[in-house]
């Protein structure tokens, strides 16, 4: 493998809703740059991107892959990245790390709803862009209708650099509006075209399109500003050169047509990848000094000390852990100790590897601004930063969005418990966007995720990758119960049949509590009518009774007890009689005290175009749900709720419906709160026919 300098790099990012043609275009790419030596298709499940079991048998992507190639002697690092909304948390990591996006459309739908998402990651990261309107070969395709979307939803920065040569069936190539030259294509995939004059009926559309980016370009600079006055035109190194600073400053989006499964026009975009988009070297290097919590910044040289930033994790388990850097500043080499800044410790490096897709070729050192894998970092995880400590600097670790749905799982095979933990362990570390933990109260191991594929696709690798089966449940709701009124009851435990019998007595008070203080006790025995040494078990009895629940098994809380009076026996009397006195006491005061049932109340927060406003809130009502408010932010409708949990259970897919895949949607827990009485009564009747089923 060759050693690239900083500015004979690019790093892009293709980007674009699902299915709009990422991965057949990075196969392309590579094809037509000579990395490998076939069109490799998404359908035949042989592309370098889609290597895992659950893309190739999905045929989509649903994690982020590298691959690299080199044209006019720049090697170029794709990020081939999801589209599909449930797996964008990895879309959004694997920008993070590059210094362009190559934003996809298809040809035949326009901007889609997550086209809109990855066009604002690329502004979270303040990348530059360029556009592909692909599928320009498919019935319907219009170049109009992609435009307009491009127009009313980015606004106005997206400019053609190209005419197509035909549409549909008859699109073989482009025309170049820069060089004023026209591709044309073999439609067989080979990639095999000509350069040719501008064919002269599409002169004058040709003329008109590039005055019209002369005059976009124009207003980049007012020297260029000036010339263009001067001449009336931009000619060719101005016209690249302003195109250029458009790019850069984010003002221009220069708008490429292609088709990636014949591969027409691939060959263009390596050119506009290349010519029209920034070396890493063109940035710096920002992150955080943790000596000082102030922002830092480097130039993306290998002549500064090294920093690098792990934006991906692979759980392979043959290799075990890939991890895959970024490196921002110096170089690294194989075989070398470099430090973790983030988890404060050294990790040993074997071989620093080049990834084609999931194909590893060791190269000896790594220069500013490229990428690399190691494999068997001991404590490394995704968004680390390693640098030299002399010159420490932190990049800030990318948010990932909570998950929005939550199942309970369980493996098939009992006795498969550790296995499966082991397994979510390593899932886990190469999908920060899955969370799992045991329930304490419900006891349930839960598996949350980004949505219902997401969550299946984990299930897929827990079983494919570590060989555990596990079952999908709906997560129980962690209800409780507690008390409204107050009661003054005595619990009497007395067998006095012959021999050494059991005795203990106490009286107590029962009253509600504010939620969240859980149980309180207090001692009021005087005068020793019940011994000291007996009085922690009369409280035990109570706490272990509560933890069993009254109404329909969940624990009671949020209530206080005071035991004012008992009697004992010399003899008879022992910790066990007075736990069980205890426990029949709080029975019997909680039949008198009122007991009712509490749900968990979540704070809800749901973002969708304003349009929906008016159908989210009406099935927000129907929820049980209470509006705490609206906002607009960034053009997309805010409304905070108060719902509980137990109706949130399936808003994940009903809001996909709803709003198209528009909406989307954050929650947390607040606070416990009464069921209505009619709930309540089913909750009850419901746990008790499972009891029944369990006695059976
Ligand atoms: N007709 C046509 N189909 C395409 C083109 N590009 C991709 N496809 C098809 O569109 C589907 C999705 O492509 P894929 O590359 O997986 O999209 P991704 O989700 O953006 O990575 C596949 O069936 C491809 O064969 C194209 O330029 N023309
Ligand atoms: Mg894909």
């Amino acid at each position: 493998m060759r050693v690239y300098e900083s500015d004979a790099i690019r790093n892009i990012g293709i980007v674009g809703h699902g299915a709009c043609g990422k991965t057949s275009l990075t196969s392309a790419l590579l094809f037509a740059a000579g990395a490998v030596n076939r069109l490799a298709r998404v359908e035949e499940g042989n592309t370098v991107t889609d290597y895992e079991d659950e893309e190739v048998e999905r045929k989509i992507s649903v994690s982020s892959a590298l691959a690299h190639c080199e044209w006019n002697k720049t090697k170029i690092n794709i990020l081939d990245t999801p589209g599909y909304r449930p797996f964008l948390s990895d879309t959004k990591l694997a920008l993070r790390a590059a210094d362009a996006a190559v934003v996809i459309l298809d040809g035949v739908a326009g901007v889609e709803v997550q086209t809109e998402k990855v066009w604002e990651f690329a502004d979270d990261f303040g990348l530059p862009r360029i556009m592909i309107i692909n599928k320009l070969d498919r019935d319907n395709a219009s170049l109009e209708r992609s435009l307009q979307s491009v127009h009313e939803t980015f606004g106005r920065s997206a400019i053609p650099v190209q005419l197509p040569l035909g549409l549909e069936k008859e699109f073989t190539g482009v025309v170049d509006l820069i060089a004023g030259k026209a591709y044309r294509y073999e439609r067989d995939g080979s990639g095999k075209f000509q350069e040719i004059d501008v064919p002269a009926e599409l002169q004058a559309e040709a003329d008109a399109a590039r005055e019209k980016l002369v005059e976009m370009v124009a207003e980049t600079s007012d020297q260029l500003m000036e010339k263009f006055f001067e001449a009336g035109t931009l000619e060719g190194d101005d016209l690249l050169a302003g195109l250029q600073n458009g790019v850069m400053s984010r003002t221009v989006v220069p708008v490429l047509f292609t088709s990636a499964v014949l591969n027409i026009g691939t060959h263009r975009v390596l050119e506009a990848i290349v010519n029209l988009l920034p070396s890493p070297a063109a940035a710096r290097a920002r992150g955080i000094d943790p000596r000082t919590q102030e922002p830092v910044e480097r130039p993306v040289s290998s002549g500064e000390p090294y920093s690098a930033y792990v934006f991906k994790t692979v759980a392979d388990p043959f290799t075990g852990r890939i991890s895959v850097f970024r490196l921002y500043s110096g170089l690294m080499k194989s075989d070398s100790t470099y430090h973790n800044q983030t988890k404060e410790r050294p990790e040993k490096f074997g071989p620093l590897q080049a990834l084609q897709g999931k194909t590893m070729t060791p190269v000896g050192e790594v220069h500013a601004g490229d990428f690399f894998a190691v494999t068997k970092l001991k404590e490394t995880t995704t968004g680390d930063t390693f640098c030299d400590p002399a010159k420490p600097i932190v990049f800030p670790a990318v948010e990932i969005p909570e998950p929005s749905i939550t199942f309970a799982i369980e493996p098939k095979s009992r006795g498969d418990e550790d296995k499966l933990s082991n397994a979510l362990a390593r899932t886990a570390e190469e999908d920060p966007a899955i969370r799992y933990s045991r329930d304490a109260q419900t006891k349930q191991l839960l598996l949350a995720g980004s949505g219902q594929l997401h969550v299946e696709v984990t299930v897929a690798k827990l079983r494919k990758r570590y060989g555990v089966e596990v079952l999908l449940k709906t997560p129980k709701i962690p209800y409780r119960e507690t008390i409204k009124g107050r009661a003054d009851v005595q619990g009497r435990y007395k067998k006095q049949t012959g021999g050494h019998g059991q005795y203990g007595d106490c009286k107590i008070k029962m009253e509600p509590m504010p939620r969240g203080t859980q149980f309180e006790f207090a001692d009021e025995i005087f005068g020793g009518a019940i011994p000291r040494n007996f009085i922690p078990a009369v409280e035990k009895g109570i706490v272990e009774a509560a933890a069993k629940g009254f109404l329909a098994g969940y624990p009671v809380v949020d209530f206080k007890v005071t035991l004012y009076d008992g009697s004992y026996h010399s003899v008879d009397s022992s910790e066990m009689a007075f736990k069980v006195a205890g426990s029949m006491a709080f029975k019997k005061a909680m039949e008198e005290a009122q007991p009712v049932l509490l749900e968990p109340i979540m704070n809800v927060e749901i973002y969708a175009p304003q349009d929906y406003a008016g159908d989210l809130m009406g099935d927000l009502t129907s929820r049980r749900g209470r509006l705490q408010g609206m906002d607009i932010r960034r053009g997309i409708q805010v409304i905070k709720a108060q719902v509980p949990m137990a109706e949130m259970v399936t808003y994940s897919p009903s809001l996909t419906s709803m709003t198209g895949g528009r909406g989307s949607f954050h929650m947390e827990f607040s606070h416990y709160d009464e069921v209505p009485a009619h709930i309540a009564q089913k909750i009850i009747d419901e746990e008790s026919r499972e009891k029944e089923q369990e006695t059976d």
